[in-house]
């Protein structure tokens, strides 16, 4: 309302009157702006516009200066009301924003757990695998190390250590890989025994599963790459007792108590005396059948005490030391245990056949 007395007073009411008209304004503008501000950014944007240092409603407060002593603290009340209810509003609005933003993500991340699940296609170890594990768990309780050793190996320590005489058949270019003159692939793991024998001093009790190469024809029940276990203990005192007392345990814990072992006299250069092991045809149970070829036995391995010449080799004393070795086909031990009629099916990775393991 305007009091036209003087000139003064004029100008005061009227600016008194603008300011309070600005400062609603502003209130009202702010208010509707904060109501519909629809993310938390916008909300902080307007308390910047309105309340930030160089914001309008402060804008209004700076004013303050052009009153009269007696209106400012009346307008003063007016402009700190508005912050107050400003300053409310926007809190209110940014709580109420991010409420709504966690409740419209809850809903959007909602996982319903009637939903069946995403089976995940489990494997399963490869059968020579299972059969290699299980072996490694009988010789392990009867207290052996697992070793291992390089597949490619040196003329040395594949034939020269283990007394395998230079004109011996098995190191003809026809029954062995050479990589070079004296790089080949392992014939068997005895290497890695050798190796052993050379790091370890005695008592030795190691097994060596691996893979192994020789140049076969590929047939049914042969490949040029299969899978052997060797075994090797060496101490005071060891003799062809230990021998047959640990590959009868063996026999035991793979095919059955019932199971009856025979030793026969065999030949390997790497032992003497060395001897051929079978067992009674588990199908059969002795009687004789197709898989034993009517005889009642199944070869299983071949072993021996540990050729003074091959201790000496990897410098252990003969005269003081004495050991037994032995070497275990893989392959055929996992196609009888699971009636597979052919070892190329091993080597294939065909996945029909290997589900059914
Ligand atoms: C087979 C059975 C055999 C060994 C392997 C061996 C290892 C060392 C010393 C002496 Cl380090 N022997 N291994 C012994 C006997 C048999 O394998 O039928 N091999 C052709």
């Amino acid at each position: 309302m305007l009091r036209p007395s003087c000139g003064a007073e004029f100008i005061f009411f009227l600016e008194e009157k603008t300011m309070k008209e600005q400062l609603e304004q502003i209130r009202a503008a702010a208010k509707s702006a904060l109501n519909h501000a629809g993310i938390e950014q916008e909300i902080e944007d307007l308390r910047v516009k309105y309340l930030g240092k160089k914001g309008e409603l402060t804008a209004i407060l700076k004013q303050m200066g052009s009153l009269s002593a007696e209106e400012r603290p009346a307008m003063g009340q007016l402009v700190n009301d508005a912050k107050q209810e400003l300053e409310a509003l926007i809190a209110t609005r940014k709580k109420d924003l991010k409420a709504a933003a966690t409740e419209l993500k809850l809903k959007a991340e909602r996982i319903d757990i009637t939903l069946p699940a995403k089976m995940r296609k489990q494997g399963h170890l490869h059968p020579l695998t299972g059969v290699t594990n299980d072996m490694i768990d009988i010789f392990r309780s009867m207290g052996f190390d697992v070793v291992d050793g390089p597949e490619v190996e040196t003329d040395h320590y594949n034939f020269e250590c283990l007394n395998v005489p230079a004109d011996h058949p098995a190191r003809d270019m026809q029954d062995t890989f050479y990589l070079a003159e004296n790089l080949l692939l392992r014939t068997q793991t005895s290497a890695a025994q050798i190796r052993t024998m050379e790091t370890r001093k005695p008592p030795i009790r190691v097994v060596c599963p691996g893979r192994v190469f020789r140049a076969d024809e590929v047939d049914a029940t042969h490949s040029p790459v299969f899978h052997q276990m060797e075994g090797l203990v060496v101490d005071k005192g060891i003799t062809m007792c230990d021998l047959k007392g640990v590959l009868e345990q063996f026999a035991h814990e793979i095919y059955g108590p019932e199971t009856k072992v025979k030793f026969r006299p065999s030949f390997f250069p790497f032992t003497e005396p060395s001897v051929e092991v079978d067992v009674t045809c588990s199908e059969c149970g002795g009687s004789g059948c197709r898989i034993c070829k009517g005889s009642g036995w199944i070869e299983i391995l071949g072993a021996g005490m540990v050729h003074p010449r091959v201790l000496e080799s990897c410098g252990i004393d003969p005269t003081v030391y004495s050991g037994f070795a032995f070497g275990i086909g893989l392959d055929r031990l996992t196609t009888t245990r699971h009636k597979i009629s052919d070892i190329r099916s091993l080597f294939e990775n065909d996945q029909r056949f290997l589900e059914q393991f």
